[in-house]
C-alpha cells in the first residue's frame, strides 16, 4: 500500500508512524485516509456518506450544512456491560467498573480486530482533547473505519493537521476503532454497519490506550468523549493532581456586571444541556456556556481551581429539546450539525418528541419508516441525538477556548429526587462537598434502563466514567481539597430541581427560573450572609432566594426545603449500605462525613 509515503510526509513522529503502520497490519484495509482536518475533507466525507446511503442531506434553506441518519436499532447508546477498564490489578478498576486481565483482554480484541476493515477505508484521525495548544489539552489519535466517527470528530473536537502540529513529539492516546464489519469483495454495505454479536469498548489505564469494537454509535465510538476525557483522563488527572470530571461549566454575570465560573456535575435526565446555556428569567443576571458535559480542572499557580472544556461540540439528546426549554441549544442546531435517529419530516428538516407540541405530517420515523400520530411507537429514538459546533450557540462564554481556562467559583452537584433533597443546599466545608458529590444519586427516567422511579447511585455522576477505583477518586478529591486550602477553594452545592409535593406535582418551576438558585449561589460566593444552619447543609435563609415575579406558594416553599429526619436517616442507611461496596478503599473522610450527618440528625 503507498500510504507510508503520505505517512511520512504526514508526520515525523516515529512512534506514531509506527503504531499506524501496526494497526493497517492488523486491521487489512482497502484503503488509508489521513486526516487533515479541513472543510473540505468534512464535507467530502459528508458527501461520500449522502452516495453510500448513510446519510440523507438535510433541507439548504432550513439547516444548511446538516444531515440526517439513523442507526441500527441495536446500535443506539452506550453499552455499559460491554465498558472494560483493564488495569493490571482488577482493585484498581474498583467495583464499579467491569474488569479483565489486560493481556487477556488484548488477545481477544487483535482477534477480533484481525482483518476487520477489509474491504472499508481506515481513517487516521488525530485531534486535541482541549483548545489547540494548551498545557491542559492531550492528544488523541483515533483509527477507524467509520466515515460517520470522521465527521463527528470534526464537530466535536479540533482535528487534523493542527493536533498533530500540537502534539509534536509528545505521547498521544492510541484509539483503535472499527464497526466490526468486514466487506467480502463485491459485498454491498449497509447504511449503519455494526457488530450484533460482539461489542467492546476497552480502556487500559496504565498504558492510556483504547480500543472499541462493534458500535459506530456517540460515545461508544467517538473515543475522545466518554473514553479518552474521562476515563483515561480521570486517572491521568488522579497520577498528575487535577480533575476529569463529568461537569457543565457556564459563567454567571450579575446585574451590576460581576461574573463568576460554576461547573456542575448532574446525572443523565436532569438536563445538564439545558443548564449549561441557560436562558435567565431573572432579569440582569446573564449566562454564557463554556462547556455542556466535561470539566478538566486543574490549581493554578494562584491558588484558583481553572477549568477547560475539553470539547469542541455538542453532542446532546434531542427529545425534549425545544425553543421553549433550550433556546440556544436550538440556535446552535440550526446549521452544518448531524442527527442520529430524530425523525425526519417531509421537507427534509428534523422532528423529536418535545420539539413541538404537534408533530409535523408524514414523519419518516428513527427508523426509517413512514410514521403516523396513531403509532404506538416514538418518531424518535428517546436516545436520538445532534452533533452541533458549540461556536453556533449564541452564548458561548468570550473565554470558552481560553488555554488557561476559566476560574471555578462554585462546585455544584444534583440529581433528580422526588424526596428528601432540597431545591438548594451548600456543604458546610471541602470535605463535606466531597461527601455530597460521592452521594449523589437519581431516580430512573424512561431514558436509562432500570424500574422507573427507583434510585440510582451515581457518584459524581461518573458512575460509567471513572476510569479507576472510585474509592480512589473520592480519596483524590478529598486531597485536592486539603493541598489547597484558603478563600479560593470552590464552594460546594447541591440542588434538586425536581422535588414533588404531596399531589404528585413538580413543585419548583426549573428551567429559566433556575437563575433564582444560582444568584443565591453567586451571593453565597461572594460571602453574603444569606444562609441558615440544617442537620444536612446551609439552605437559603427565609426571603433570602429571590421570588419576585414569581408564583410560588408559602406551602411550596417550605416543602422545597423541608428536612424531614426520619427521611434522611433512612438516606444515611442506604449510603452506609451503598458505601460499603468500597470495603478498604473508601476513604475514612467519607465515614466520617456519614457519621456526622448522622449525629446532626439525632
Ligand atoms: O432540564 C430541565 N431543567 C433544567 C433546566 C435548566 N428539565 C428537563 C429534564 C429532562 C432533561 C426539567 N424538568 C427541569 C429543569 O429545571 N425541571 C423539570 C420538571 C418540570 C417539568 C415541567 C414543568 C415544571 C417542572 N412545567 C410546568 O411547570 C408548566
Ligand atoms: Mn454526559
Amino acid at each position: 500500500m503507498r500510504f507510508n509515503e503520505d505517512l511520512i510526509k504526514w508526520t515525523k513522529h516515529s512512534s506514531l508512524i509506527h503504531w499506524i503502520q501496526e494497526m493497517v497490519k492488523l486491521c487489512r484495509p482497502d484503503q488509508v485516509h489521513l486526516c487533515d482536518g479541513s472543510q473540505e475533507e468534512h464535507e467530502s466525507v459528508c458527501a461520500q456518506m449522502v452516495r453510500s446511503g448513510t446519510f440523507i442531506p438535510l433541507n439548504e434553506q432550513k439547516r444548511p450544512g446538516s444531515f440526517w441518519c439513523h442507526s441500527d436499532p441495536n446500535d443506539v447508546a452506550r453499552v455499559e456491560d460491554a465498558t472494560f477498564i483493564c488495569s493490571k490489578r482488577k482493585e484498581d478498576a474498583g467495583p464499579t467498573n467491569n474488569w479483565k486481565d489486560p493481556e487477556e483482554m488484548k488477545k481477544m480484541l487483535l482477534g477480533l480486530f484481525s482483518g476487520c476493515m477489509r474491504g472499508r477505508t481506515l481513517y487516521v484521525i488525530p485531534f486535541s482533547m482541549g483548545p489547540l495548544g494548551s498545557p491542559s489539552s492531550r492528544i488523541g489519535v483515533q483509527v477507524t473505519d467509520s466515515p460517520y466517527v470522521v465527521a463527528s470528530m470534526y464537530i466535536m473536537t479540533r482535528m487534523g493537521r493542527s493536533a498533530l502540529k500540537a502534539l509534536g513529539e509528545e505521547n498521544f492516546v492510541p484509539c483503535l476503532h472499527s464497526v466490526g464489519v468486514p466487506l467480502e469483495p463485491g459485498q454491498k454495505d449497509v447504511s449503519w454497519p455494526c457488530s450484533s454479536t460482539h461489542k467492546y469498548i476497552v480502556h487500559f489505564p496504565e498504558e492510556r490506550s483504547i480500543m472499541s469494537y462493534g458500535s459506530g454509535y456517540g460515545g461508544n465510538a467517538l473515543l475522545g468523549k466518554k473514553c479518552l476525557a474521562l476515563r483515561i483522563a480521570s486517572v491521568i488527572g488522579r497520577d498528575e493532581g487535577w480533575l476529569a470530571e463529568h461537569m457543565l461549566i457556564l459563567g454567571l454575570t450579575s446585574p451590576q456586571g460581576e461574573k463568576k465560573y460554576f461547573a456542575a456535575a448532574f446525572p443523565s435526565a436532569c438536563g445538564k444541556t439545558n443548564l449549561a446555556m441557560l436562558k435567565s428569567e431573572l432579569p440582569g443576571w446573564k449566562f454564557e456556556c463554556v462547556g455542556d458535559d466535561i470539566a478538566w480542572m486543574r490549581f493554578d499557580q494562584d491558588g484558583s481551581l481553572r477549568a477547560i472544556n475539553p470539547e469542541a461540540g455538542f453532542f446532546g439528546v434531542a427529545p425534549g429539546t425545544s425553543f421553549k426549554s433550550n433556546p440556544n441549544a436550538m440556535l446552535a442546531i440550526a446549521k452544518n450539525s448531524i442527527f442520529t435517529n430524530v425523525a425526519l419530516t417531509l421537507d427534509h428538516d428534523v422532528w423529536w418528541e418535545g420539539m413541538t407540541d404537534t408533530p409535523p405530517a408524514q414523519l419518516t420515523s428513527w427508523l426509517g419508516k413512514p410514521w403516523t400520530p396513531n403509532d404506538q411507537t416514538k418518531a424518535a429514538h428517546p436516545n436520538a441525538r445532534f452533533t452541533a459546533p458549540a461556536k453556533q450557540c449564541p452564548v458561548m462564554d468570550p473565554a470558552w477556548e481560553d488555554p488557561k481556562g476559566v476560574p471555578i467559583s462554585g462546585l455544584i452537584f444534583g440529581g433528580r429526587r422526588s424526596s428528601v433533597t432540597p431545591l438548594v443546599c451548600e456543604s458546610f466545608n471541602w470535605e463535606h462537598g466531597v461527601f455530597l458529590g460521592a452521594s449523589l444519586s437519581s431516580e430512573i427516567t424512561a431514558a436509562a434502563a432500570g424500574e422507573i422511579g427507583k434510585q440510582r447511585h451515581d457518584p459524581f455522576a461518573m458512575l460509567p466514567f471513572c476510569g479507576y477505583n472510585m474509592g480512589d477518586y473520592f480519596a483524590h478529591w478529598l486531597e485536592l481539597g486539603k493541598k489547597h486550602p484558603g478563600p479560593k477553594l470552590p464552594k460546594i452545592f447541591y440542588v434538586n430541581w425536581f422535588r414533588k409535593g404531596t399531589d404528585g406535582k413538580f413543585l419548583w418551576p426549573g428551567f429559566g427560573e433556575n437563575a433564582r438558585v444560582l444568584k443565591w449561589i453567586f451571593e453565597r460566593v461572594k460571602g453574603q450572609d444569606n444562609a441558615d444552619v440544617t442537620p444536612i447543609g446551609l439552605i437559603p435563609k427565609k426571603d433570602a432566594l429571590d421570588f419576585s415575579g414569581l408564583k410560588l406558594s408559602q406551602e411550596a416553599l417550605q416543602e422545597l426545603f423541608d428536612v424531614k429526619p426520619e427521611e434522611w436517616r433512612k438516606e444515611v442507611e442506604d449510603l452506609r449500605k451503598y458505601f460499603s461496596i468500597f470495603k478498604d478503599r473508601l476513604p475514612s473522610g467519607i465515614t466520617d462525613q456519614l457519621s456526622q450527618l448522622e449525629s446532626r440528625l439525632k
